[in-house]
């Protein structure tokens, strides 16, 4: 029997087949028939403020969940965010969940060493991730190693870091998409379509100036980690189309 992840994943991949072609994934996610789109992005093992979060947006099957990136490290729960996650999908949520920076690194260490990786994986706070075998569990590696970098739909680009745009192709450019940390507009490139990303801790002002400003650029990350700066701490949730942000500030790191 398959476990959850790979149902997760097999979900996942069904709602990457383009229907005009099926010898390849599509990145391109169609505008549901009813239904929100949402994002969110940098949940950092905070999975008492993401099932929160969830709450207030009150998610339906009917929406789709654009998650982009970092759903790992840093926060106490790393496993439970995934869990949550393959859980969604398995249910039947129209989740769209992106490869960050720090699923790339996992995937990287478990390829290289077991050293190297469990050291990595302890100082973000991510061990119970790595199996007693040293080998970071299976399922969360084929999770991992079958995230896209990148969605696009009718009126966005969703990715973890942004895109080199100096580049005729930037969506090509894996390694931009997961670790850029800032990149200029280009509306030939970028088909006048909005990029929302994550990657960056910003301060909220900034954030929601952006958004009422009409900005073509993004940033969707408040550092949802950093629950004792002024102006950080809270995960967003952005509805793609409304342009409404709900926040939800961090309740997994405890108070000094
Ligand atoms: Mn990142």
């Amino acid at each position: 029997m398959k476990s959850r992840s790979e149902r997760a994943i097999d979900r996942l991949n069904i709602n990457l087949i383009d229907p005009l072609d099926k010898r390849r994934k599509s990145f391109f996610v169609p505008k549901p028939a009813s239904g929100r789109r949402l994002v969110i992005t940098d949940i950092h093992g905070c999975y008492q403020t993401f099932v929160k979060l969830l709450d207030a947006v009150d998610l339906k099957k009917h929406d789709q969940l654009f998650i982009i990136g970092d759903m790992i490290d840093r926060g106490p729960y790393s496993y439970l965010v995934l869990d949550k996650i393959w859980q969604l999908l398995d249910r039947g949520y129209q989740v769209f969940p992106l490869r960050g920076n720090h699923e790339q690194l996992f995937l990287n260490f478990n390829r290289e060493n077991a050293r190297k990786l469990f050291s990595f994986a302890s100082r973000q706070y991510a061990s119970h991730l790595i199996d007693s075998d040293g080998r970071l569990n299976s399922d969360v590696d084929k999770f991992f190693g079958n995230l896209p970098f990148y969605y696009e739909t009718d009126i966005a680009f969703l990715v973890h870091a942004g895109f080199d745009t100096n580049l005729k192709n930037p969506f090509e450019a894996w390694k931009d998409m997961i670790w850029v940390r800032s990149f200029c507009y280009n509306e030939k490139r970028l088909k006048g379509k909005m990029v929302i990303h994550g990657h960056v801790p910003t301060n909220y002002e900034s954030i929601s100036q952006e958004i009422e400003e009409g900005a073509k650029i993004i940033n969707l990350d408040n550092g949802c980690i950093r629950s004792r700066v002024d102006g950080y701490g809270k995960l967003l949730c952005f509805n793609l189309d409304t342009r409404e942000l709900i926040a939800q500030k961090n309740i997994d790191l405890l108070p000094i």
